[in-house]
């Protein structure tokens, strides 16, 4: 990538956080390649090569048409000489042979297969294909694996949570995850994040941050949740017929973390962009809305819901880290610290110069502290 101020005002940026980013994405056929070997190399632990593959798909993204020759892409950051023999073969041929031999690998496809279950990560995957299994029978009726609690449901409820969830079930999620939220804590406020705040039709899961004003109640917030989900809010919804009987147990699964999160911690420069807030993973039940599962005999699906609850003073990090995209908020952290030499993470801003922690109420504060033009969450699709 070039840096910044050697090109002229009207160009793109090597940083995410200044392009707008939509979903309307004219160069799918060179982004869904590039992403492939962007994965193809994450699944190999080559992260640092699978970024560069991002990035450059990340990129086009940006661009308002179609690429029309391959010699646009000079004036483009991020895309360097591997990236652009793709784009030419792409030109050429319709397709990229490299990329056809990765969707055909057998490592990359089993890789794929394994990462795609909940709770089974790349190095789970790849522990398994190593030891030559290949489908999740093998994994299934190996005796000598022992899967957690977390990759136990995400098999059990595969085929639900491998389908996307759609924007209407996240509403559906919502006003379910708002009634539990109000009645533990009613000057609560619970708000979608992630993929659908960025205005996704569909996702993997819903993303909800949940407001609480007052100092501690975002430690105590979640656990009650859960709680109040295992008991009574399913029977008042039963009793309503919002749901039907066998949706009385309406969490299927439920992990919640505990905050490790320390107020006075610097923001630390992870590639991950895994946070210390009390936060939850669940799967819970969702009536479905129109047809039923005839074969299946139910009427409800498995969905996979994530809640964070940060401290008030935090929350605008929180909010600005959740909404993703996780690439936009990779070079919103790396443009804090290259060109602001301030430190931002998900709980906060520091700048090194004063040695002073910035406050933020919203995200456009967080973007006047960088100096940067705001970037509504739809166009943060980097
Ligand atoms: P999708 O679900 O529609 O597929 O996409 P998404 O909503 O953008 O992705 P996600 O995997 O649900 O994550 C949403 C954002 O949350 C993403 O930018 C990463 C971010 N995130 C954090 N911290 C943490 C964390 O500690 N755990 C998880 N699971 N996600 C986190 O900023
Ligand atoms: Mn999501
Ligand atoms: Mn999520």
């Amino acid at each position: 990538c070039a840096h910044p101020s050697a090109t002229p005002e009207s160009a793109v940026s090597q940083y995410a956080c200044q392009r707008r980013t939509t979903l309307d994405n004219h160069n799918k056929i060179f982004t869904d390649a590039l992403e492939v070997l962007a994965e193809n190399l994450e699944f190999c632990g080559n992260l640092g090569q699978s970024l560069a593959f991002r990035r450059a798909a990340s990129v086009l993204k940006s661009l308002p048409a179609a690429l029309r020759h391959l010699q646009e892409t000079q004036r483009l950051p991020c895309l360097g000489e591997h990236s652009r023999a793709i784009i030419e073969e792409i030109f050429e041929c319709g397709s990229s042979s490299r990329v056809e031999e990765i969707l055909n690998d057998e490592r990359y496809r089993t890789m794929k297969l394994f990462s795609s279950v909940f709770g089974v990560g790349p190095k789970t995957s790849e522990n398994w294909f190593f030891r030559g299994l290949r489908t999740f029978e093998q994994v299934l009726s190996e005796p000598s694996i022992r899967l957690n609690r977390m990759q136990t449901a995400g098999f059990l409820f595969y085929e639900d949570i491998s389908n996307p969830v759609s924007r209407t079930e996240a509403n559906a999620l919502k006003i379910l995850v708002e009634e539990a939220v109000i009645c533990v804590n009613p000057s609560a406020t619970v708000s979608i994040t992630g993929g659908f705040s960025r205005g996704k039709e569909f996702g993997h899961d819903v993303d909800f941050i949940i407001k609480t004003p007052e100092a501690g109640q975002e430690d105590v917030i979640l656990p009650a949740v859960i709680e109040r989900f295992k008991s009574q809010v399913q029977k008042r919804l039963f009793q309503q017929k919002v749901l039907s009987e066998d949706c009385l147990n309406i969490l299927l699964y439920s992990d919640f973390q505990e905050s490790t999160f320390d107020l006075r911690q610097l923001p630390t420069h992870c590639f991950e962009a895994m946070d210390h807030f009390s936060k939850c993973f669940l799967i819970i039940k969702l009536k479905r809305e129109q047809e039923t599962d005839a074969r299946a005999g139910r009427d409800w699906r498995a969905v996979r819901v994530d809640l964070v609850a940060p401290p008030l003073e935090r929350f605008a990090y929180a909010l600005l880290g959740w909404t993703g995209s996780t690439l936009f908020g990779r070079d919103l952290r790396r443009f804090a610290r290259l060109e602001r030499g301030k430190l931002l993470d998900n709980h906060a801003l520091y700048d090194k110069a004063t040695n002073t922690f910035l406050p933020a109420n919203t995200e456009e504060d967080i973007f006047a502290h960088l100096g940067l033009e705001y970037i509504e969450p739809w166009q943060r699709n980097a």
